[in-house]
Order: structure tokens, then sequence, then C-alpha cells
């Protein structure tokens, strides 16, 4: 499988993670997104008409929306899925529409109404806490239950990274809990601005 990837795009991200997680190879190939505006060549956009990655190809198979490619890839781990997942998944489009905008009006100075793409990324930040707040009265750390699914790798890299758009996290515990706890996921991946768990070995 290729995928048409970017190293600093959350949505690119959210394939690589995946991948990683469930021990699938993938077969990077990077696109110039910025500067050089690579994903709106003829070339990609004879792949992807709307311009936008990632893009995954499988074969004859090409996905070009990221919740699709984690439907995709997960097709065959019924571990990673949940009856939950569509409306998280939409959830996480809300999340890259919002924090995601701000992120990259801020880190690559893309066109945007920067209050507006914010504001809507505090309200977003809002309905996840209180959900992963009821969730933890249950005793439940994910957004579908007690493992981690395809929901929550789709919300994840957005909501780490709200800070890269002027987004803090400080006001939520319940998120800053369940990101500690993907980030500590056997197989977890980094990102640039987004780090695993460091537990230190105080030395002898
Ligand atoms: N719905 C898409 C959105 C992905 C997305 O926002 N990609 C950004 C990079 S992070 C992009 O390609 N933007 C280019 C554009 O919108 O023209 C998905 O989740 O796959």
């Amino acid at each position: 499988m290729i995928l048409y990837d970017y190293v600093l795009s959350a949505s690119c991200y959210k394939v690589r993670l995946m991948a990683a997680l469930l021990g699938t190879p993938l077969t990077l190939r990077a696109v110039n997104f910025h500067p050089g505006r690579e994903h709106k060549s003829p070339e990609m956009l004879a792949l992807n008409p709307k311009g936008t990655l990632p893009i995954l190809q499988d074969g004859d198979t090409v996905l070009t929306d990221s919740a699709d490619i984690l439907r995709h890839l997960t097709a065959d781990h019924p571990e990673w899925q949940s009856s939950d997942d569509d409306r998280w998944l939409d959830f996480a489009s809300d999340l890259n529409d919002s924090l995601g905008l701000a992120r990259l009006h801020d880190v690559i100075g893309y066109a945007a109404d920067i209050d507006t793409a914010r504001a809507a990324g505090v309200t977003a930040l809002r309905k996840l806490e209180a959900h992963l707040t009821e969730q933890r009265f249950e005793g439940l750390i994910f957004l579908t239950g007690k493992t981690p699914t395809i929901a929550d790798i789709a919300c994840f890299p957005n909501t780490a990274l709200a800070p890269d758009g002027g987004v803090s996290l400080d006001p939520y515990p319940s998120i800053r809990l369940w990101m500690r706890a993907i980030r500590s996921l056997p197989g977890f991946i980094e990102m640039p601005g987004i780090h695993r768990l460091h537990e230190l070995a105080h030395p002898a």
C-alpha cells in the first residue's frame, strides 16, 4: 500500500499511526505540500481531483479521505471497530475543519478566519471533554469503550496539535488523560509536535 504523505499533516499522521498500531507496512511517498503545493500538481490531481492528502493506493483502489482509509486499514481487524465510530469520524472531520485549519494558518500561513476556526475548535474540545469525562466515570478511557478504535485514532491528531493553532489544552483534564493513553499504546509512533510517552528510568 502506498500512502501519499506529508509529514506535518495531521490527516496523514492518522493513517501512519493506524498502520503502525496494526503492524501494517506502508510505502510512504512524500508529497511536497508546503511550500511546493505538489498536492495540486497534475499528477496528484489525476489521483485525487480534490487536491488533498492523504491518498492511499492499494492495488487498483484509491482512497482520498482519512476516514475511508482508516476503515480500509482495519477491515480485517474488528477489534479496532465499534458501532459508534461513524459519529466520531464525523466529529474528527469537524476537528480538522476547526483546530486543523487554525494550525495550518499558524504553521504554514494558510488563509483562514482564525478567530472563527479557534472558536469552533474550543466548542469541539468542550464536547470531547464532556464525553471523555462521562466515559471515565464508567471506567472507560477511550471514546467508544475500554479499548481504542478508529474513532480515537481519527480524533487524536488534531486534538493533540491544537496548541500549534493557538488553542490551549490546559482546561481539559479528561482529554489529556485520553491522549496519554493513546500515546502509550504499543506500536505508537510520533510526528513532529506529538511525542510518545517517555517513562524515563531514574539513574541508580
Ligand atoms: N477530509 C480529508 C481532509 C484532509 C485534509 O484536510 N488534508 C489537508 C492536509 S492536512 C489538505 O490536503 N489540504 C489541501 C486543501 O484543502 O486544498 C481527510 O480527512 O482525509
